[in-house]
C-alpha cells in the first residue's frame, strides 16, 4: 500500500478505496484539504470577525498590526464571539433535529403520520411523567399528543428552565441555578446567543462564554435529549443487536442502499420498505439476491442501535463508500453531509436523494419527506433503487465485514447489571474498573482518519477504563473490532472480568451524536447513586477528530456537565490566552471541568488516565 493512503486513514477499505479514487479521478475530502492548505492563520486562531459590515477584521496575534476590530472589539472579544457562535449553531442542528421529531409525534398522535407508531409505551409514559403529564388509564394517543405539545413548550420562551434539566443530580442543578447558567427555552437560548454576539451588545468574554454554556446545556438536556427520547418513543429503545461494520457490508449481488445523514424519520421508513415483500419481489425480478441496506453516519447509527442494520462507514469515508460502484441509491437529510457527495456519484451509476425542506445538495435528486407522505415516498424510492441495480459499472468491495455489537441504551446497559447502576460502582470501587469514558465525535482529515478514536479507545481499556462512544467514533470503534464480545481481549485485566461475566464488549455504542444524552443520563445516574455531583467521579470524555459546531456544543454542555473533555483538534481560540485558560484551567472553579487539547492521541489517553486517578483518589478508592 502507497505511503500517501496510509497516510491519511488507517482503515484498510478506506486505504483501497482512496486508490480506487485516484484511479477513477475522484476529488475527495483529503484533495480538497491539501488544497486549502496553508490555511488562514487569523480564523485558525479566532482572530478573524465577519459579524459585521464595518469589517471583515483581524486582530494581529503578533501585536505588530492592528489590536483592534474598526467597532473596537479586541482579541477576548472576538474569540469569544466566534466561539458562541459556534454553540447557537451546534446545540440549533440538534435542537432543530429534535422538533423534527416532536413534530412527527404529534402528528402521528392526530393520526395524519401514516407508518410511524408509538413502539415504546413504556417510555412514552416514563418521559410523560417527567412533563407531568398524567398517564393512567389514558389513551397512548392522547399522551403522545400531550407530550409534544409539552415538549414545544421547551423550544419557547416562557420557562425559566428546560423540564429534563431536573433529571441532573441535584447538586449539578444547584450549580447552574448558582452561576446563572440554568437552560431556559432552547430557541431562547440560541437566539440570545446571536444577539449577544451582534455587534455592540454582549462585549463582556466572561459574560459571553458564561451565556455560550447555557445554550449548550440547552442542547444537551434539552435539543439532543428530547432527541433520543422521542426516536425511542417513536422507534423503540434500543436494545443489543448484532451488526457489522466498513464498507465491506455492501454487497455485490444485492440492491444496496446507504442512508446518510441524522434523523430516523427518513431512514425508518427506507428500512421498513426495503423490508417488505413486495419490494424484495421486484429486486428478485431484477435479478438482485436481495435488498441491502447500510449506513453512513448517525442516521446510520439510529437504524444500527435499534435494528442492527451495518455502517458503510463514518464521515471521512462517506464519499469513499460510492467510489466501490455498488450503491444503487444513497438517501440523506442533513447534517455531515459534504456537498461534494452529488459530484462524486455522478461518475458512478449511484443515484442522489435528498429529503428534507431544510437541505439542498447539488447533484441530488429532491424528494421531500413529510410525515404523511413518508411510507409511500420511501417505496417509490426504493423501487428506483431496484430499478437502477441494472445500471451497475464495476463494482469493487474490497474488504469483509467487521462484526459488532450495537444499541447499548442507558436500560439496556441497567437491565445488564440486573437492574441498577450499583455493580458498575462496586467495579470502579474495587477498582477493576477505573473509570469510564466517553469517546465521541467526527473525523476531520486534520487528524490521520480513525487513528485518534481507535487509538484513544485501545490506550483506555488495556488501562482498564469503560469506553462509551457514539456518532463516527462508534463506527471507528466498530471496524476496529472492539465491539465484539470477544474483544475483551483487548482489555485491562479487571475491565476484561467484568465484561466477560456480563458478556458485552469492553467498547460500548450508545448511538448516534444527539445520543451522547444517553451518557449525560448514565453519567448523571451514577452520581445520584452514589450520592454526589457527576464531577466528582472518575468520568472523562474526549472528541479525538471532531469538526463540526455540533460537537463544540456537545463538548460545552459535556463539560458543564462536570465532565473533563479532552479535545483533539484545536478550537478557534488561541487568538486570546484568557479564553484558553478559562477553558481549560478556570472552568474547573466554576463547574468542576475543564477541556483539555490534544491531538496525539497516545497523550490524550495519559492525560484521561491522570485525571481519572486523580478523582479516584478524592473519592478515596484503591489506586
Ligand atoms: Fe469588525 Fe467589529 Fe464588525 Fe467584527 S463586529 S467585523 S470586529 S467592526
Ligand atoms: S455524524 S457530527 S461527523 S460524529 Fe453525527 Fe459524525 Fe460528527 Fe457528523
Amino acid at each position: 500500500m502507497s505511503k500517501a493512503y496510509e497516510k491519511n486513514t488507517i482503515t484498510e477499505d478506506g486505504q483501497l478505496l482512496l486508490k480506487k479514487a485516484e484511479r477513477d479521478q475522484i476529488e475527495t475530502v483529503w484533495d480538497r484539504y491539501e488544497a486549502q492548505l496553508p490555511q488562514c492563520g487569523y480564523c485558525e486562531m479566532g482572530l478573524s470577525c465577519r459579524v459585521c459590515v464595518m469589517g471583515p477584521c483581524r486582530v494581529d496575534p503578533f501585536g505588530e498590526g492592528p489590536q483592534k476590530g474598526v467597532c473596537g472589539a479586541d482579541g477576548d472579544i472576538i474569540v469569544a464571539r466566534n466561539l458562541c457562535r459556534m454553540i447557537a449553531a451546534g446545540a440549533a442542528a440538534h435542537s432543530d433535529h429534535g422538533r423534527d421529531l416532536v413534530e412527527v409525534l404529534a402528528e402521528v398522535a392526530e393520526g395524519r403520520a401514516p407508518g410511524y407508531e408509538i413502539k415504546d409505551m413504556e417510555k412514552l409514559k416514563r418521559v410523560a411523567a417527567e412533563y407531568n403529564i398524567e398517564t393512567e388509564g389514558k389513551d397512548p394517543l392522547k399522551i403522545a399528543g400531550e407530550l409534544a405539545h409539552a415538549m414545544q413548550e421547551d423550544f419557547g420562551t416562557r420557562k425559566k428552565e428546560l423540564t429534563l434539566v431536573k433529571t441532573a443530580p441535584e447538586k449539578r442543578q444547584e450549580l447552574w441555578k448558582k452561576i446563572g447558567v440554568m437552560p431556559r427555552g432552547i430557541d431562547r437560548e440560541i437566539s440570545e446567543t446571536m444577539h449577544r454576539t451582534h455587534m455592540g451588545v454582549d462585549n463582556g468574554w466572561q459574560s459571553l462564554l458564561l451565556h455560550g454554556i447555557r445554550n449548550a446545556l440547552s442542547d444537551g438536556w434539552g435539543g439532543s435529549m428530547i432527541a433520543t427520547e422521542v426516536s425511542d418513543i417513536l422507534f423503540g429503545t434500543p436494545a443489543p443487536k448484532l451488526t457489522a461494520a466498513n464498507v465491506g457490508v455492501l454487497k455485490e449481488d444485492q440492491v444496496n442502499i446507504v442512508v446518510h445523514g441524522h434523523n430516523p424519520v427518513v431512514s425508518e421508513m427506507i428500512m421498513l420498505a426495503c423490508q417488505s415483500p413486495e419490494m424484495l419481489k421486484l429486486a428478485e425480478e431484477k435479478g438482485a439476491k436481495g435488498i441491502n441496506l447500510a449506513g453512513v453516519c448517525c442516521t446510520g447509527n439510529e437504524l444500527l442501535m435499534r435494528h442492527g442494520v451495518p455502517m458503510a462507514g463514518n464521515h471521512l469515508v462517506s464519499e469513499l463508500v460510492l467510489t466501490t460502484g455498488a450503491v444503487e441509491m444513497m438517501i440523506v437529510d442533513y447534517q455531515c453531509i459534504m456537498p461534494s457527495m452529488g459530484d462524486v456519484a455522478a461518475c458512478y451509476h449511484t443515484r442522489m436523494i435528498s429529503t428534507s425542506d431544510k437541505a439542498r445538495f447539488p447533484g441530488m435528486t429532491h424528494r421531500e419527506f413529510h410525515p404523511d407522505n413518508a411510507r409511500e415516498l420511501a417505496k417509490e424510492l426504493v423501487t428506483a433503487a431496484i430499478e437502477n441495480f441494472e445500471n451497475r459499472g464495476e463494482v469493487y468491495i474490497p474488504v469483509e465485514p467487521v462484526n459488532a455489537i450495537g444499541g447499548f441504551s442507558v436500560e439496556t446497559i441497567v437491565a445488564a447489571l440486573g437492574g441498577t447502576p450499583q455493580p458498575l460502582i462496586d467495579a470502579i470501587a474495587a477498582g477493576k474498573i477505573r473509570g469510564a469514558v466517553g469517546v465521541v465525535g467526527c473525523n476531520n482529515p486534520k487528524i490521520k482518519h480513525d487513528y485518534g478514536h481507535v487509538t484513544l479507545t485501545k490506550r483506555l481499556i488495556e488501562n482498564d477504563i469503560l469506553v462509551v462512544d457514539t456518532g463516527c467514533a462508534a463506527i471507528a470503534n466498530a471496524k476496529a473490532g472492539f465491539k465484539v464480545a470477544d474483544a475483551i481481549e483487548f482489555a485491562g485485566p479487571g475491565l476484561k472480568e467484568i465484561c466477560g461475566s456480563l458478556g458485552i464488549p469492553p467498547v460500548l455504542h450508545m448511538g448516534s451524536c444527539v445520543d451522547n444524552a444517553r451518557i449525560l443520563v448514565l453519567a448523571s445516574a451514577l452520581a445520584k447513586a452514589m450520592k454526589t455531583d457527576i464531577s466528582d467521579l472518575p468520568l472523562a470524555a474526549a472528541a479525538p477528530e471532531w469538526y463540526s459546531e455540533k460537537a463544540v456544543s456537545i463538548g460545552v454542555y459535556t463539560v458543564a456537565s462536570g465532565v473533563y473533555t479532552v479535545l483533539g483538534p484545536m478550537p478557534p481560540i488561541t487568538g486570546s490566552m484568557n479564553v484558553v485558560r478559562l477553558l481549560t484551567d478556570g472552568l474547573n472553579d466554576v463547574v468542576g471541568a475543564a477541556f483539555g487539547v490534544e491531538p496525539d492521541p497516545e497523550k490524550a489517553a495519559v492525560l484521561i488516565r491522570r485525571h481519572i486517578e486523580e478523582k479516584r483518589e478524592n473519592l478515596g478508592l484503591p489506586f
